[in-house]
């Protein structure tokens, strides 16, 4: 299963990391892969993991939660 991330505010490799550190820690996922460039993070689940949680992690890293798309 997998869900792209659309996040404002990313700037750098930096910041990217940031989003992957907390998206990986929710339960369900198994990786994350952001980009500052592209302003997305493309999450692969295990489980369904709520929109709200991914919303919420972006949140946690300092960022713009925009859209799941
Ligand atoms: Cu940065």
């Amino acid at each position: 299963m997998e869900k792209t991330v659309i996040i404002e505010g990313m700037t750098c490799g930096h910041c990217a990391g940031r989003v992957k550190k907390e998206i990986e820690a929710i339960a369900g996922v198994e990786s994350a892969d952001v980009s500052a460039d592209e302003g997305k993070a493309v999450v692969e689940m295990t489980n369904e993991v709520d929109d709200e949680k991914l919303a919420a992690a972006v949140e946690e890293a300092g960022y713009e939660f925009i859209k799941v798309s």
